[in-house]
């Protein structure tokens, strides 16, 4: 039998971020992982962080590779009506995004928590959580074989949504809200220059497109597909074709396309549980919330709930001070829900609900008034970056 101070249900990105700023304030804590560490570092998802994020990364000193690597994007283009419009990011919130892939962050991430011999257990089957309503939780798993139990203070699920830590808290315990999209994603990766320095995001009367990267030398393309569509009615030149047509002309004009080395589909979703801890058990990204990735947001929200979620734990091993911890659900539940809102918002925008050609005049005219006033601007920028953070909860 094992015992630690916080056990960690999920090496994403948010279960190994809280477990390197744990390990760097004294914390101790194993981390328990149902794929193996080759699937979690293959995963393509993300690829745009906040400011906050990247801050909250070299906190954790994981920041080296990024800050030399990264691309620095002080704007992005709106696609729409034929024509391509600067979001200038930079001028409405004197701040940038930062592009650096997920598989990057999970990469630094593991390296660092293995360099420092870090209890991160792959390839674990059967993760139950237990007493997480009373003072001692309990942690069951398997792995190789044999069954293992870890007794702990805390558990931090950061299994993901679909990870077993939410759906232990007992019925009737959590409220959860959700929107499903009547579309997905259908992304690809090719090692191809991208289209343009900067992301286009584009409302077109056949769908959004998206045009990203993750180098100077690899982009990331997405078109939004039908919930039913499967990969195999989607060879290369099919979906070149169609991300063309969906682009401005000159934008269209300057694509270079390649073989694809990665193909997916994503379905849309918008979903919060609330509250996002259970006595001794906390949810922590995207275990605890969904949003579409119009907004680049995911992976930012997952980064900021680690972000209080650390802090509360540090103070409270340090000084025995639980409020921080008590306050964990309703400090984060208020920037979650903005920027669940936020992605709505930027989805209803840009993509395509219906053939109701009302509708999307409404979105052209949205986009014809955005476009044109400095004040719907500047909060699509300052959104979009990432909104500043609220101080934590006053200390005793
Ligand atoms: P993850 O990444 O899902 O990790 C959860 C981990 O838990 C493991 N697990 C278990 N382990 C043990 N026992 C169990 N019973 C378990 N059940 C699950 C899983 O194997 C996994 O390793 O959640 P986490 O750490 O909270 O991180 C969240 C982010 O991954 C997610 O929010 C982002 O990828 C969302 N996202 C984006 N976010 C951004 O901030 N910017 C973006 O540009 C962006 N683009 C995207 C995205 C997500 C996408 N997809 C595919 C959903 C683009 C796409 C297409
Ligand atoms: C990505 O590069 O994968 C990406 C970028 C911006 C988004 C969503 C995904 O809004």
């Amino acid at each position: 039998m094992a015992r630690t101070q916080v056990a960690i249900i999920g090496a994403g990105p948010s279960g190994l971020l809280l477990s390197q700023l744990l390990h760097l304030n004294g914390v101790d804590n194993i981390v328990l992982e149902r794929q193996s560490r080759e699937h979690v570092a293959s995963r393509i998802r993300a690829g745009v962080l906040e400011t906050g994020t990247v801050d909250l990364l070299l906190q954790a000193q994981v920041g080296e590779r990024l800050l030399n690597e990264r691309l620095v994007h002080e704007g992005f283009a709106l696609g729409f009506a034929g024509r391509s419009f600067r979001v200038d990011l930079k001028h409405f919130t004197g701040d940038a995004v930062s592009v650096y892939g997920q598989t990057e962050v999970i990469k630094d991430l593991t390296d660092a928590r293995l360099a420092a011999a870090a209890k991160l257990i792959f390839d674990v089957r059967d993760v139950g959580v237990e007493g997480f309503d009373g003072s001692q939780p309990v942690v069951r798993y398997s792995h190789d074989g044999r069954t293992h139990t870890i007794n702990c203070d805390f558990i931090a699920g950061c299994d993901g949504y679909h990870g077993v830590c939410r759906r232990s808290i007992p019925p009737g315990a959590a409220q959860s809200f959700e929107r499903i999209y009547p579309f997905g994603w259908l992304g690809i990766l090719a090692d191809v220059p991208p289209v343009a320095h900067e992301l286009i995001y584009s409302n077109h009367e056949r769908g959004f497109a998206l045009c990203s990267m993750r180098s100077l030398t690899r982009s990331r393309y997405y078109l939004q597909c039908p919930l039913d569509e499967n990969l195999e009615s989607w060879p290369d030149p099919r979906f070149w074709d169609e991300l063309r047509r969906r682009l401005p002309t000159v934008v269209a004009e300057a694509l270079i396309t390649g073989p694809s080395i990665e193909k997916s589909i994503a379905p849309l979703r918008s979903f919060v549980v609330e509250p996002l801890k259970f006595g001794r058990l906390f949810l922590v990204g995207d275990a605890a919330h969904i949003v579409p990735p119009t907004g680049a947001k995911g992976l930012n929200l997952a980064a900021a709930d680690v972000r209080v979620l650390y802090q509360a734990l540090v103070e409270f091993y340090r000084t025995g001070n639980g409020d921080l911890i008590d306050g964990y659900s309703a400090q984060c539940l208020r920037r979650i829900w903005k920027a669940v809102r936020f992605s709505w918002w930027f989805t209803s925008l840009t993509h395509k609900f219906s053939e109701d050609l009302f509708a999307h005049r409404l979105q052209l005219s949205e986009l014809d008034y955005l476009t044109g006033s400095d004040a719907a601007l500047t909060s699509l920028a300052e959104n979009y970056v990432g909104l500043p953070f609220e101080r934590a909860a006053k200390r005793a």
